[in-house]
């Protein structure tokens, strides 16, 4: 008895120091658990597209400076933005949105320098020797200004058709200078920044099919003849008629195999719930599975600003709450509110997501997930901030501090959860006009 309350003692603790924590550094959510933290723990970047012109916008910046650690310019690195007139080159919104992500501590992907869409009209009607030097003049000039300060550019992005065909797309690129242009692309990229790293970029490519075997042999050929490529981007973009192949980390696995990076660049899949939230997790878990799978991107911050809004595709809703697809990609990356060592090796995550919220209050729920080893109980404490009280709770047996602040929840009855296995509780926060998110602490397994 005695010792159980030291140890409850102890939990409380670390919840108040953790709550301490998050209101100096970003009085939202705690730095250990986000997605870019997380995936940062596993050796890989979790990033999304960025739209400059929401910048601006307080929760935009807040959930992008919070959650992410790589971010792609949706539209403003594209050709037509960025050289609409020949050899006249603006640079406004991406570098708007390159010195936000340099100031948060962000990496950024550099998205696209060849590519048959966005293409402004003067480049397409060239002929065949103005195309060529067209080209290789944007990609020189491009990645010259943004030299040193890109992770990974999309040098060439989705050449191959879809169907059975495996064919080239049919481009100014491809229909006047011919197959050879991709290996040059590449040749001119690794001459201007020899720093950055230069990816294929393709959708449609995900599961082993035609089009992404067309990629990979030319992936194979360029690895055999020395041209530089260091990455093949997949895009991602799914919904129910073209959902997460079945092959996908084992397609994944074989781009791997052929000496190259793999990233997920435009990762988006339309639903909601739980379906939503398990399609995710497969997509994180492949990239996770496989060593060179650097990281991910997902395609926008919140649904609301994505290029298929109606299909809900994204990580956050219109008002910024983290849907389940969120609480499921990040207990797939190992969560937070902490790993401990427990009893016998055994381990526990704790995941935290808000999931409802009214005028007086909101809906928090916690997901606890089992290591690596099945454990047979679990505690979880959840600090929530004066004047905020807890009002209900259900899924666990809650017991609380002197304060009435500090709740550590266990099990309903029986703790059994098998390796991997997850369990949810709820409670309602009572905000008395104080909306920030409650601290939780270290799952403690046993
Ligand atoms: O999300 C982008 C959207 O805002 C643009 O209108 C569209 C124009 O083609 O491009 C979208 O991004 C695309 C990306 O650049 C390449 N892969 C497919 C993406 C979704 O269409």
């Amino acid at each position: 008895m005695r010792s159980r309350a030291r140890r409850a003692f102890a939990l409380a603790t670390a919840g108040v120091l953790t709550a301490a924590g998050v209101l100096s550094l970003a009085g939202t959510a705690d730095a250990a658990t986000t997605l870019g933290a997380s995936a940062a723990a596993k050796g890989r970047y979790f990033g999304t597209a960025v739209a400059a012109g929401h910048l601006g916008e307080s929760a935009y910046a807040s959930t992008l400076d919070t959650e992410f650690n790589m971010v792609t310019p949706e539209n403003e690195m594209k050709w037509d933005a960025v050289e609409g007139t020949r050899n006249s080159f603006s640079f406004g919104s991406a570098d708007q949105i390159v010195s936000h992500a340099q100031g948060k501590g962000m990496r950024v992907r550099g998205h696209t320098l060849v590519w048959h869409s966005q293409l402004p009209g003067w480049a397409g009607g060239l002929g065949a020797d103005d195309l060529r030097s067209a080209m290789n003049n944007h990609i020189t000039k491009v990645m010259d200004h943004y030299k040193g300060k890109i992770y990974a550019w999309d040098v060439v992005n989705e050449a191959y058709q879809d169907g059975s065909s495996g064919a080239r797309r049919s481009s100014p690129f491809q229909d006047k200078l011919g197959s050879g242009y991709i290996e040059e692309a590449f040749r001119t990229a690794r001459t201007a920044d020899p720093g950055a790293k230069l990816c294929y970029n393709d959708y449609n490519t995900d599961g082993q099919n035609a089009k992404s075997n067309a990629v990979y042999a030319m992936v194979k050929d360029f690895k055999q003849r020395g041209v530089p490529i260091d990455c093949v981007g997949f895009q991602s973009h799914f919904n129910s008629n073209s959902p997460v192949p079945g092959d996908y980390q084992a397609n994944l696995q074989r781009f791997a195999d052929l000496g190259v990076d793999i990233q997920i660049t435009e990762l988006d899949i339309e639903g909601s719930g739980s379906a939503q939230a398990a399609s995710y997790t497969k997509v994180v878990n492949a990239c996770l599975a496989v060593s060179r799978c650097a990281g991910l991107t997902v395609w926008g911050v919140t649904d609301t600003y994505s290029w298929r809004s109606s299909g809900t595709p994204l990580l956050f809703d219109g008002d910024y709450r983290k849907k389940p697809a969120y609480t499921a990609v990040l207990a797939a990356l190992g969560g937070s509110g902490g790993v401990d060592g427990g009893t016998g090796g055994a381990t526990c995550t704790a995941t935290y997501a808000r999931t409802d919220t009214w005028g007086d209050r909101f809906n928090g729920q916690v997901t606890v997930r089992a290591g690596s080893s099945a454990i047979s109980g679990w505690t979880v404490p959840v600090t929530v901030t004066s004047p905020q009280k807890v009002s209900t709770t259900w899924n666990g047996t809650p017991s609380w501090d002197s304060s009435g602040n500090v709740m550590t929840m266990r099990p309903n009855g029986n703790g059994n959860l098998a390796a991997g296995a997850s369990v949810s509780f709820g409670f309602t926060v009572m905000t008395n006009g104080n909306t920030s998110a409650p601290a939780i602490g270290a799952c403690t397994a046993s």
